[in-house]
């Protein structure tokens, strides 16, 4: 296995491997905590409009957590057809995926970024495509809550009860170092 990649993406999203990479197909909406972290609280990503919300507590500043994201959506129509969405992409019946809108709307869960303009590139960047469903990234803390949203050119199409079966609501979970 390759060494995980230090990708910046921000001052607070600083990697886009993660720990247990290998395991993440195994599991969709209830995933087993990274070894050497547990689950802190889990939020339920808001998909029909631009506003995020905030998690519980805030994050300890300097504290590297880790951060996974499942679950898939019916996010309307689109330039392939009928489509899904997950962290990052769009995806289709044909296999095919998308990551930005025809508009060049960045798609997909942000952290403190809530910019949804086209062309703005959104953070973090979840990787590569993943037929699981299941991206993760580490996130260093800043003292403050993170403020969780979906990006998309048209949330009125968006039906958050429909979704690929097996992955549960688009979600975003929070774990912290154990000790
Ligand atoms: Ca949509």
């Amino acid at each position: 296995m390759s060494r995980i990649a230090l990708v910046v993406l921000c001052s607070a999203v600083v990697a886009a491997g993660l720990p247990g990479d290998m395991s993440l197909g195994a599991w969709a909406s209830a995933p087993a905590s990274p070894a050497g972290y547990k689950l802190q609280e889990s939020i339920r990503v808001p998909v029909l409009g631009a506003a995020g919300v905030s998690s519980r507590r805030p994050l300890l500043a300097g504290t590297l957590y880790v951060v996974r994201v499942t679950g898939t959506l019916y996010v309307g129509v689109g330039a392939l057809g009928p489509g899904f969405g997950d962290a990052e992409y769009a995806y289709y019946a044909s296999g095919q995926f998308i990551d930005k809108c025809r508009d060049g709307t960045d798609l997909g869960v942000a952290i403190d970024d809530p910019n949804v303009m086209p062309g703005h590139v959104k953070k973090p960047h979840w990787g590569a495509y993943r037929q699981s469903h299941v991206y993760g990234a580490r996130l260093r803390g800043s003292g403050e809550r993170i403020v969780v949203d979906y990006h998309d050119c048209n949330y009125a199409d968006n039906k958050p009860s429909v979704r690929t079966p097996g992955t549960g609501p688009l979600t975003v979970w929070l774990y912290a170092p154990v000790g």
